[in-house]
């Protein structure tokens, strides 16, 4: 079943998680409450993704979240992962349907209202819907939309929506009452301190608005 739990999705980011690493960061996240996790590597050949893939797919066999890769079509499909979650400017939905098969989830970023009516619930998933806020964390991000913008975007969408950019455990409340189904965040958990503790902190606000 193409279905997600879209509520707390941790997006992977090789620098953010150079301390740590990005599977043990993916570990310490599920274990904290993480219901998806993203291998996004964009200085990344396939071989690599369907490296890193391969050992983030085995650290996280035994639990609920789910694992999306970025972009690499045939790494995805190597890896055997979940889904794959394109942007506007790679490949067409379509077409990655036809590469991906029926069963994999095939997530797609939208950043303005055309694109969100644009979506083909046939072949689409969800939404990853944004940038909310400006964010150092992907320096060639589209304008920030913010709440009014995400509430527009998520309500046009005919699938579900996964807000992103700049959002903290403070911006919970206002992406579901904005609509969205859940929030997909870098930095909030890569880099931290203590990533666990930082996703259980995201859980936790998401439990008290969202069940
Ligand atoms: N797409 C839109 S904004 C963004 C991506 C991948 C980065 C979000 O990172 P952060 O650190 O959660 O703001
Ligand atoms: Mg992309």
């Amino acid at each position: 079943m193409r279905y997600l739990d879209l509520s707390l999705y941790l997006v992977l980011d090789p620098h953010l998680c150079a301390a740590v690493g990005m599977v043990e960061t993916a570990r310490a996240a599920v274990a904290g409450g993480a219901t998806v996790v993203q291998l996004r590597d964009k200085g990344a050949d396939t071989a690599r993704m369907i490296e890193t893939g391969r050992v983030l797919k085995a650290a996280l066999a035994g639990t609920r979240a789910r694992l999306i890769v970025n972009d690499d079509v045939a790494a995805a499909i190597a890896i055997g992962a979940d889904g794959l979650h394109i942007g506007q400017e790679d490949m067409d939905a379509l077409t990655a349907r036809a590469l991906i098969g029926r069963d994999m989830v095939l997530g797609l970023s939208v950043e303005t209202e055309p694109l969100a009516a644009a979506i083909d619930p046939a072949i689409v998933d969800y939404a990853g819907v944004g940038p909310v806020f400006a964010t150092p964390t992907k320096a060639d991000h589209k304008l920030p939309i913010g709440f009014d913008g995400l509430a527009r975007l998520v309500r046009i969408c005919p699938v579900p929506a996964v807000a992103i950019g700049g959002l903290k455990a403070d911006h919970v409340g206002d992406v579901f009452a904005a609509g969205a189904n859940g929030l997909a965040v870098v930095s909030a958990i890569c880099g931290m301190p203590d990533p666990k503790a930082a996703t259980r902190a995201l859980a936790e606000s998401i439990g008290k608005v969202h069940r």
